[in-house]
């Protein structure tokens, strides 16, 4: 039995599409994610703003609202929570060139305007995380905007958020890379500068995804650990990630399971969860994946997870503190590929 509560987002259950080809797989309402997710153990549901509200730009504040209760009664129906909501500044028109730091006054203003609304309606969902990944947030021709200017902009947008909802806790994802060529906020680090910027550091904190370390060519683990230092790991994206290319979001554990194995220990070793936040999954299928194993990676991602959680919780750590006393890192190394080899 895990000591940890599970959340998923229901863009881990897709289409298949990608930037080279259509759909292999048939869309999935979001009532029937929810039922699924419920049956696989996960507790609680990631938003993107129009996760909840699809038609959200063309409706009234109130509307908006309206139809979240609607989705949070869904929720409910499912014995699920609503972990947080992201606002979708990387799809519309408006954020061609970024939302917060876009070049053009108005596109800035939509920015704005949608993490208000993803505001709103995470109240009406009964959560107060939101959730910035920052897509569009940097150059893709690096002359073209400063990047001084360009980091206070996120501040500002920031402090505007924490100053419309005196609860609300603004998580930043960040990532080095992708679909942006060069991004304002690329790392934990960023994440904890920009954090002790704003106006109430405390609700500040950061979602580390293990891919988007993994592409800025540093440890999960570490990234995990330096977020938990601070007290500002808000919640996590578990995923695996096959070096430094596009990103892959795999099942959690399938490309290097020590890494996983790092996460999961950190993790436990630090009581996550112990405030209430989940572990969640940022995970994909792979293209070649039928309709009805839609599911299938998001099974292997827990199944995963919980393997490496037992293995935590039989890691010999008189043994390891021994070892590691008498500097005999050799021998601590082959203990924890023994354990996971299954040798012991
Ligand atoms: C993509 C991100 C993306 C976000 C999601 C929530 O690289 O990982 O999946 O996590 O949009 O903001
Ligand atoms: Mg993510």
């Amino acid at each position: 039995m895990s000591k940890f509560k599970f959340s998923v987002g229901p863009w881990n259950v897709h289409t298949g599409a990608d930037s080279y080809g259509p759909e292999t797989r048939q869309p999935i309402d979001l009532e029937t994610k929810f039922a699924k997710f419920a049956e696989l153990g996960f507790s609680a549901i990631q938003f993107h703003d129009d996760d909840a509200v699809p038609d959200m730009n063309n409706m009234t504040e109130e509307e908006i609202k309206e139809y979240a209760r609607g989705v949070k009664k869904l929720l409910d129906k499912y014995g699920l929570a609503a972990e947080f909501v992201a606002p979708r500044l990387w799809m519309d028109p408006h954020t061609k060139d970024g939302g917060f730091m876009s070049t053009r006054k108005e596109d800035r203003e939509f920015a704005l305007w949608r993490a208000y609304r993803s505001i709103d309606i995470a109240k009406e969902l009964g959560t107060d995380l939101i959730v910035l990944w920052l897509a569009r947030e940097g150059t893709l021709c690096a002359e073209s905007k400063s990047p001084v200017w360009a980091t206070k902009q996120l501040v500002d947008a920031i402090n505007k958020m924490l100053e419309y909802d005196p609860k609300i806790r603004v998580c930043i994802e960040p990532k080095p890379n992708e679909p942006i060529d060069r991004s304002i906020c690329g790392t934990m680090g960023h994440v904890m500068a920009i954090s002790a910027a704003t106006i109430d550091p405390k609700r500040v904190g950061g979602n580390l995804e293990s891919a988007h370390a993994i592409l800025a060519g540093l440890d999960p683990a570490n990234e995990i650990g330096f977020a938990l230092a601070f007290d500002k790991l808000f919640t996590v994206h578990l995923n695996d990630q096959n070096g430094i290319r596009y990103d892959q979001d795999k099942s959690f554990g399938v490309e290097n399971l020590r890494q996983a194995f790092n996460q999961v220990k950190v993790l436990a070793e630090n009581n996550y969860g112990s405030k209430g936040e989940y572990v969640g999954l940022d995970v994909k299928a792979m293209r070649t994946t039928s309709d009805e194993d839609s599911y299938e990676h998001l099974k292997n991602s827990l199944a995963i997870f919980r393997a490496l959680e037992d293995k935590v919780a039989r890691y010999d750590y008189d043994y390891a503190n021994k070892l590691i006393a008498d500097r005999k890192f050799e021998q601590l190394e082959m203990y924890t590929m023994n354990l996971l080899m299954g040798i012991q």
